[in-house]
This record gives structure tokens, C-alpha cells and sequence, in this order.
């Protein structure tokens, strides 16, 4: 069994960039400049956000981070996603997600021009990588189709299970993972809450994606063996042993699964860091189309 290791991938991915960043700013170019939007005090989001923030001082990119309060409106929202549509000093910028339940995410989503959208959430982006068009890919998939291709582990013919259809990771991964071409080619199945015996598709994946959000759903018994197993699930768990009062624990039970697959990717340091990653490659990128 060989570990899926996201923090070392992110510390290799960091120093690439920041040649990249030291070249430009040699040339002259603009250094990449992005800015995060977090409402309120969710602890998971802080912590994720904090990450973003300081990987781009690490790889020597800008970063400018709004503090919003938990009770800003949803047209206040909206003016400070205008500002940073029209700031040019932004190359691109993120709306940390979940939203309090009075914001609709998907009007907030809509507003960010697709130019600057490094989440690849619009539904702009979102409909360039259906059609294979140069884009922003959301970031998390983003990060495992870098994991995948790191660790070169081939996804032609390759029959991939996801579990999970959301809009940020379960449906595009789908949809990349089947698309034509260089880390595409695979047979894609799509299971979600109403699959009915779901242990029967996991267990014909030679990749298993798991993006439920269920602490430790998928057991050793529903994995086959020498398979793939990527968890995507980053979850928080009561735990009194622990002196933060919760651990972190991936959508996969790590303990029965790890024995019966080839690669698996641990939580934390895994996806999330790459996911990470692919904000600061988008970046990059929308500074780059700048040029
Ligand atoms: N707008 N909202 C927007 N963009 C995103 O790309 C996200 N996502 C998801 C939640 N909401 C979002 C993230 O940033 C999940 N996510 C994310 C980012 C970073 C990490 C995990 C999820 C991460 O850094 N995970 C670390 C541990 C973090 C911890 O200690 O809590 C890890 O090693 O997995």
C-alpha cells in the first residue's frame, strides 16, 4: 500500500510555483494577487482559509483576506464581490464556502466574474470544462487529477466509482475523469444518496472516489482489493481524548480500508491539501492570462 501523500505533493507544488513567481517578478511581470471573502467564524472554514492564505506567502504570491461578519447582507455581499470584479490589482478571488443561511450562494456565485472565479464554481467555468475549453477547474477535483497524475497512476479503461454528485467535487470529477484524452478515458460511475446497493458499484472500482461527507462511510468490505482509494471527505468528529475536542477523519474508514487497497489518500494531508494547491495554480494561471 503506498500513502497518497498531499502535504508532500503541496511542499513540491510550492516550490515550482515560487520559482515561477521569482521568474516573473524578474521579468517584471505582476506578481499573482488573490483575495478571499470568509463570513463569519466557522471554525472548519477558518482553518481552510488560513491554509489558502498562507500558501500564497509561501509560494510569494499577494493575498488579501476579508473578514465579513456572519450578519452582512446578501447585498453587501454582493457590493464587495462587484469591488473585487473591478479591482485590477486582483488577479482572482474566492467566496469561502458554506454561506450563512440567509445568503444565496448560487446569486453570490454568479456575481464573481468568471475571469477571476479561481474556484472554478461559475457555472462559465463549470461549462468550459464540459466542453474541454481552457478554464478554471474546480479546485478539489483539480487536486486529485494532480494527485493522480503525481503518483502516475493511469485512469485509461480504468473504471472509477465517485460517491457523492455534488456541484464542487462529486459531478465534475465525473465528468473530467470520463472526457477524452490525458487523464480522462475512464468509465465513470456516479453513486449517490439514492443508489441502491452500493457496495456492488464500489466494489468493481479500480478507483474509488469518496465525496459523501459521512465520517467514514466506505468500509474494507466495500473496496476491492488493490484499488485506488482517494477520500475527499474532511470531517469533523467529537472527541473528548483529543485536546481540541474533535478529530479529522476522511469519508473512508482508513483503518479496515487501508489493507485491501494499492494507494490510499489519508486524512488530513491529503486531497485538501491539493486542493489547496489548485487555487494557488488558478491563480497563477488568471495571473498569467494577463500577461
Ligand atoms: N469557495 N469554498 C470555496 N472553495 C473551496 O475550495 C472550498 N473548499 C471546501 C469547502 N468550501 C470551499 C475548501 O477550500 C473544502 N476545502 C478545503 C480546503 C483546505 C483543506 C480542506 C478542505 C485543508 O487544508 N485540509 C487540511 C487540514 C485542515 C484542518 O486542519 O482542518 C488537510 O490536510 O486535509
Amino acid at each position: 500500500m503506498t500513502l497518497l501523500d498531499g502535504k508532500k505533493l503541496a511542499t513540491q507544488i510550492k516550490s515550482e510555483i515560487k520559482e515561477k513567481v521569482l521568474t516573473r517578478a524578474a521579468e517584471g511581470k505582476k506578481i499573482p494577487h488573490l483575495a478571499a471573502i470568509l463570513v463569519g467564524e466557522n471554525p472548519a472554514s477558518m482553518a481552510y482559509v488560513r491554509n489558502k492564505v498562507k500558501s500564497c506567502e509561501e509560494v510569494g504570491f499577494t493575498s488579501t483576506l476579508f473578514k465579513e461578519p456572519e450578519t452582512i447582507s446578501e447585498n453587501d455581499l454582493l457590493h464587495l464581490v462587484e469591488n473585487l470584479n473591478n479591482n485590477p490589482e486582483i488577479d482572482g478571488f474566492i467566496v469561502q464556502l458554506p454561506l450563512p443561511g440567509h445568503i444565496n450562494e448560487h446569486l453570490i456565485t454568479l456575481a464573481i466574474n468568471a475571469e477571476k472565479d479561481v474556484d472554478g464554481f461559475h457555472p462559465v467555468n463549470l461549462g468550459k470544462m464540459m466542453l474541454g475549453l481552457p478554464c478554471f477547474l474546480s479546485a478539489t477535483p483539480k487536486g486529485i487529477l494532480e494527485m493522480l497524475s503525481r503518483y502516475d497512476i493511469p485512469t485509461k479503461g480504468k473504471h472509477v466509482v465517485v460517491v457523492g454528485r455534488s456541484h464542487i467535487v462529486g459531478t465534475p470529477m465525473s465528468i473530467l475523469l470520463s472526457r477524452k484524452g490525458k487523464q480522462g478515458d475512464a468509465t465513470v460511475t456516479l453513486c449517490h444518496s439514492y443508489t441502491q446497493d452500493l457496495k456492488s458499484f464500489t466494489l468493481q472500482a479500480d478507483i474509488l472516489i469518496a465525496a459523501t461527507g459521512i465520517p467514514e462511510f466506505i468500509t474494507g468490505d466495500m473496496v476491492k482489493p488493490g484499488a485506488v482509494v482517494i477520500d475527499v471527505g474532511i470531517n469533523r468528529v467529537e472527541d473528548s481524548s483529543n485536546p481540541k475536542g474533535f478529530r479529522l477523519t476522511g469519508d473512508v474508514h482508513f483503518p479496515s480500508v487501508e489493507p485491501v487497497s494499492s494507494y490510499i489518500s489519508p486524512v488530513p494531508g491529503g486531497v485538501g491539501q491539493l486542493t489547496v494547491m489548485a487555487l494557488i495554480q488558478n491563480t497563477l494561471l488568471a495571473a498569467e492570462r494577463k500577461d
